[in-house]
């Protein structure tokens, strides 16, 4: 009856930027079952099916009781009906026999184990199953043809799907920081992503670099990359330059937004992570044996994946926002923005798509207020 209750009194809103979701809720069980239809329609190439059941999982992560019965989810939004099926066959029978056979089934664990290669997507990982393949053992007998990062991905694949601690995102944030300082003083680094939102662990470090002085931030990277890699922190990294053009067709940039790609500079990399307490051992090192024969746990150093994302000063708030995710929450973000406002927002800009104007911001805040949104701070951000 409490529950009711307090379903009849919440008014949970649409869209994700308008709610405040907390890392930890109470309703563990039921979005991890979602997560995994989702990311199974998403194996399928089904992204419409993927982001319902991403929508489902992210309202009940917002909700302040934990669901006990299906009649608690009436008033609900973006809960279709296949997410209701299987919230009620977990809360009836403790699980869902489709979400049990999807995670048991063939296609869905190997996708799983390829997709976890660093620079392996939906479409590769598809196409080796296609092939037979369906371990990593295979894919080496095989000798699938892979591109540098897929070579680097697996080559470390152990190190690289071990959580990142908080501990190791700070001590890679102040390495890059001393990296900065040498090449550029007045610069800073600014770590956004999951641990931005407070999370403890995370899949990457996600780093965003400026400097106040907007035009100073040219040519930051390429020296940053070779202090690093000169200091041995660096075990891959492939850069790209910056291809924002600030008069393109703003709806362009509105529909490329939606895939959540940006346009600054920036540096994929993989880090040499010292680890504390181990012993200093030369740049350029190997650990014993390869990461998929899983031999490398003596070394003193673990593989940690690590974007650099370089933005111009007055863009910087917005490179920010959307850097610090979730991904729901940005989503959403950009389809409030659109569709309530008539806005587009990007990583790079906001746009007034009728009055035909930029709107500027200095910081998140800013962002918030010219889309009449309430602020919301980065922990609350965890939809
Ligand atoms: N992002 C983006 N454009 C890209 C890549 C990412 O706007 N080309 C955004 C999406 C995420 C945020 O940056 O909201 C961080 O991306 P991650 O994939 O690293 O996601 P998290 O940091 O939230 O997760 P994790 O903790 O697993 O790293
Ligand atoms: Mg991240």
């Amino acid at each position: 009856a409490h529950a009711e209750t307090l379903e009849a009194r919440c008014q949970v809103p649409v869209y994700a930027c308008q709610r405040r979701t907390l890392l930890a809720h109470r309703n563990q069980t039921l979005t991890e079952v979602l997560q995994t239809m989702a990311e199974e329609a998403h194996f399928c190439g089904s992204e419409a099916r993927s982001l319902a059941f991403s929508r489902a999982a992210s309202v009940l992560k917002s909700l302040p009781w934990t669901v006990r019965r299906v009649q608690e989810l009436r008033s609900l939004p973006c809960l279709g009906e296949h997410s209701r099926r299987i919230i009620q066959e977990v809360l009836e029978d403790g699980a869902s026999a489709e979400v049990e056979r999807v995670k048991h089934s063939e296609r869905y664990q190997a996708m799983k184990v390829f997709t976890k290669i660093f620079g392996v997507g939906v479409k590769t990982a598809s196409r080796w199953y296609q092939e037979g393949l369906r371990t990593l053992a295979d894919l080496q007998a095989h000798r699938a043809k892979l591109s540098k990062e897929q070579e680097f991905g697996l080559l470390h694949y152990d190190d690289l799907n071990t959580p990142v601690e908080r501990s190791d995102a700070e001590a890679i944030s102040q390495v890059v920081r001393d990296a900065v300082g040498q090449c550029l003083p007045g610069a800073s680094v600014t770590l956004a992503g999951g641990f931005r939102r407070g999370k403890q662990t995370g899949h990457d470090v996600d780093l965003l670099l400026t400097h106040p002085t907007e035009g100073q931030e040219v040519g930051l990277l390429k020296k940053v990359i070779s202090w690093l890699d000169k200091q041995g922190f660096l075990l891959y990294h492939s850069s790209r330059r910056n291809t924002f053009q600030a008069f393109e067709d703003p709806e362009l940039w509105s529909r490329s937004s939606a895939s959540g790609m940006d346009h600054f500079e920036r540096c994929l990399s993989i880090f040499r992570l010292r680890l504390p307490g181990g012993v200093q051992i030369s740049a350029g090192a190997q650990k014993p044996g390869g990461a998929v024969t899983g031999s490398g746990v003596s070394s003193f150093w673990k593989a940690v994946r690590v974007d650099l994302v370089v933005t111009p000063f007055s863009q910087f708030p917005f490179a920010l926002l959307g850097w610090t995710g979730s991904k729901n929450f940005e989503r959403d973000l950009r389809r409030y923005s659109k569709h309530e406002k008539k806005m587009a927002l990007n990583n790079h800009v906001l746009y007034h798509l009728e009055q035909k104007i930029f709107l500027t911001a200095a910081s998140e805040e800013e962002i918030f207020q010219h889309l009449d949104l309430e602020y919301i701070p980065p922990e609350e951000r965890n939809s």
